[in-house]
């Protein structure tokens, strides 16, 4: 077994998603969508498939280019996708699927990050289900998919009605996936949420990430929020001058210095992150979440050291 989590972070992202609710000013439900948080935690796989065959046919490896998809390994910071909601694997297993679940319901898909090659995946993202939206009887597919090959590990379909109901269980028999271990809850209705914060040019994503300025947080958000930012302020990013705002320098200008995820993104611009998204966020941006997970808001320069300035932001965060 060589799953290793850090029980900080992961406490920190219970507690972050737990407290959304909290604060902010109360807005009117049209309709009172009923939601329902259901947890994939974990699975259990054999060493291959069911007949005996290796998880893996095709010798191509997709997994570096997918597990962390934008978040985290994609701009160099394996750290910072487990801050999103994933416990990355520490010790990948090479002949081991990268298992991630997919969840189908009435045309609807929401979905969890691969956290890396392993037979024993422990999740910790959650998913927020508009369950009001579906009639109990609806069809709801689970697949579990492989991040390596993008091949289907194990799939089952239920109904929404069953998989929904309240409490912790074990599902067996999903295709060649042995089990799978699904928790789920009721969620109040949540009130649009609003955060300020202020990014600093002078701390990297990593250091913003590890607590490094008090004025700076991750933002925890469900799948299915709107997010709204708007930002103000100035950054000299080759102190003393010159200086941008949050649209950053010209196109082009200093591109070489870019995060990899915003490599054509303006220098020195505000941009986030979060599960599965690279957002180039700029003066202002609004976009849905499609993961749960955290929002991580940063300056577009790797070489803060020479870096003057910051970023006042506020975002507002609506509910599907
Ligand atoms: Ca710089």
């Amino acid at each position: 077994m060589s799953v290793k989590r850090s029980g900080v972070l992961t406490l920190l992202l219970v507690l972050a998603i737990g407290s959304v609710g909290c604060g902010g000013a109360q807005r009117p439900r049209s309709g009172g969508t009923a939601w329902h948080e259901i947890r994939f935690k974990g699975a259990a796989l054999s060493s291959r498939r069911a007949n005996g065959a290796p998880w893996h046919t095709s010798g191509s490896d997709q997994s570096a280019s997918v597990i962390g998809g934008l978040i985290g390994l994609a701009i160099g910071y394996p750290v910072a996708g487990f801050a999103l909601g994933s416990a990355l694997t520490s010790e990948p297993e090479p002949e081991a699927p990268a298992p991630y679940v997919v969840l189908k319901v009435g045309g609807d898909t929401y979905q969890l990050s691969p956290i890396g090659q392993t037979l024993a995946p422990r999740w910790s993202q959650p998913i927020a289900v508009p369950s009001g939206r579906y009639a109990s009887e609806t069809p709801a597919l689970i697949q579990i998919l492989d991040a390596v090959d993008g091949g289907v590990l194990g799939q089952r379909t239920t109904t929404i009605g069953e998989l929904l109901s309240p409490g912790p269980r074990t599902l067996t028999e999903i295709g060649d996936v042995a089990s799978l271990d699904v928790e789920v809850r009721a969620m109040k209705p949540r009130p649009v949420v609003s955060v300020e914060l202020f990014v600093d040019a002078q701390h990297s994503v990593d250091e913003l990430k590890d607590g490094a300025d008090p004025r700076w947080t991750a933002i925890p958000l469900w799948n299915g929020d709107t997010v709204t930012i708007r930002a103000t302020g100035e950054v000299c990013p080759s102190e003393p001058t010159p200086c941008f705002g949050p649209a950053g320098a010209e196109p082009g200008r200093w591109a070489n210095y870019n995060y990899d995820a915003f490599a054509t993104s303006r220098h020195a611009s505000l941009v986030a992150v979060l599960p599965g998204q690279a957002i180039a966020v700029g003066d202002e941006r609004t976009f849905v979440a499609e993961q749960a997970g955290f929002l991580i808001l940063f300056v577009n320069d790797t070489d803060e050291g020479n870096n003057a300035g910051g970023f006042d932001v506020r975002v507002d965060i609506a509910p599907r």
